[in-house]
């Protein structure tokens, strides 16, 4: 099996395949689209993704996209080492954390939103920053009781799950823009956990091959 992903290293969404594909030990190749270059509009890209976004992740040459059916499709096909625990209420959990990220956060604070507030709103950069935080602030309250429920070092239990897989590259983000995180200690002491493991740091977006260190 052959796995090419289509991301952008500093792509939050890609960052979460990278890692649930670091930690099942899974190598694959990958195609990078400079989302500041407005490379996302490709049609090279459109075949593989139609709603223009990263990730895609090609398989066999067939193509997969959204980054939380990516992590169970890779679930699904590598169950080892497991990313969901074996409890069906447990493994909801997990699911509920990621989707509170993948899709109450991260989605109001794309680049195409950040841009229409920019362009077609006429927002400020001041305005467009309190934006992000209110967002980030607003999701990582409620990540921060659901951690503090179910934690034991990761964000479920003791071992990493895709809602590690998540909340790494949006608190890069946040970090990224600069939002204050004092507020969240429990996030703070997953994501530190999750650095010190290999795996996590393999799929940073720095130790990527396309990171050119840029800050747009
Ligand atoms: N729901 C999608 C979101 C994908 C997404 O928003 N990707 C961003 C990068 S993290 C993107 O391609 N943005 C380009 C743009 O907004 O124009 C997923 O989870 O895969």
């Amino acid at each position: 099996m052959t796995m090419t992903l289509h991301g952008y290293w500093r792509s939050s969404a890609s960052y979460r395949v990278r890692l649930a594909a670091s930690l099942k030990g899974l190598a694959y190749d990958q195609v990078s689209y400079d989302l500041r270059r407005g490379e996302q509009r490709m049609p090279a890209l459109h075949r593989l993704a139609p709603l223009g976004l990263v990730p895609a992740l090609e398989v066999d040459g067939g193509s997969l996209t959204q980054s939380l059916a990516i992590l169970e499709w890779l679930e699904e096909a590598h169950p080892s080492p497991p990313l969901l625990p074996a409890g069906l209420m447990e493994r909801a959990a997990v699911r509920s954390m990621a989707s509170t990220i993948a899709c109450d956060i991260h989605p109001l604070n794309n680049l195409r939103v950040l841009q229409a507030l920019r362009r077609e709103l006429g927002a400020s950069e001041q305005a467009v920053q309190d934006w992000i935080a209110r967002w980030i602030r607003d999701g990582f309250a409620a990540l921060e009781v659901m951690v503090r429920n179910h934690g034991r070092g990761f964000c479920f239990g003791d071992t990493p799950t895709m809602a590690d897989c998540c909340l790494v590259p949006q608190i890069y983000n946040a970090r990224r823009f600069h939002v204050d995180l004092a507020d969240f200690p429990g996030l703070l002491a997953v994501d530190a956990r999750c650095g010190e493991i290999d795996a996590f740091a393999r799929a940073a977006p720095e130790r990527q091959p396309d990171a050119d260190g840029a800050s747009a």
